[in-house]
């Protein structure tokens, strides 16, 4: 396993609470593959962000999972969103693991091509999806780092938890890597 510079590893912070709070350049939902909203955080956004949203997905017309789409952030804080839909955990022997890292890899793409200075993640596919947290976190963070690493593109990442379980399996596993 890779072991990360401090300067990399110093770019994440870990919060806890409601993502379309955040003001950040990009937040990132876990979008389901039609883009059109749903429940837990995709409905948050879409809910905060108002109907302009719902009528730019529909432009863009779905999204296989791992894969990304950047829209604008209409009534959040935020500049942008960007929407990943994760995979749905069947097990684990499903290449979900590829999907959920592919989501992450490529919405840190799009931080990269459109110049972003700050990101927020949700815990993707660890909801209704039902990836087990602990090592959809690791995929996330590590993937991240990987991300960072490989391109020498540096970010400020905030990974948003919901729940507080989530928020202690963030903070321990960033710390284990320091
Ligand atoms: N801010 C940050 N995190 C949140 C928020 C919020 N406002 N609300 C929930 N979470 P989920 P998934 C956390 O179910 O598993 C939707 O219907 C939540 O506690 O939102 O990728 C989509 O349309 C959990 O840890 O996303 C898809 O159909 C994490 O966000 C499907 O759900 C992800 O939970 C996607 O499922």
């Amino acid at each position: 396993m890779a072991s990360y510079p401090p300067k990399l590893i110093d770019r994440l912070f870990v919060r806890r609470g409601d993502i379309t709070l955040e003001r950040v350049d990009a937040i990132v939902n876990a979008a389901n593959p039609s883009l059109l909203g749903g429940g837990g955080v995709d409905g948050a956004i879409h809910r905060a962000a108002g109907p302009g949203l719902l009528d730019e997905c529909r432009r863009i017309g779905g999204c296989n999972p791992g894969e990304a789409r950047i829209t604008g952030a209409y009534n959040l804080s935020a500049r942008h969103i960007i929407h990943t839909p994760g995979p749905v955990y069947r097990g684990g022997s499903s290449g979900e693991r590829e999907i959920l890292r592919a989501s992450y890899a490529n919405s840190m793409t799009l931080v990269k091509e459109y110049s972003l200075r700050s990101v927020a993640f949700p815990a993707i596919s660890t909801g209704v999806y039902g990836y087990p947290a602990a090592d959809a976190c690791e995929v996330a963070v590590r993937t991240v780092l990987d991300f960072m690493l490989d391109t020498g593109y540096l970010a400020d990442v905030y990974f948003i938890l919901y729940d507080s379980i989530n928020y202690t399996i963030y903070n321990n596993f960033i710390e284990s890597l320091r």
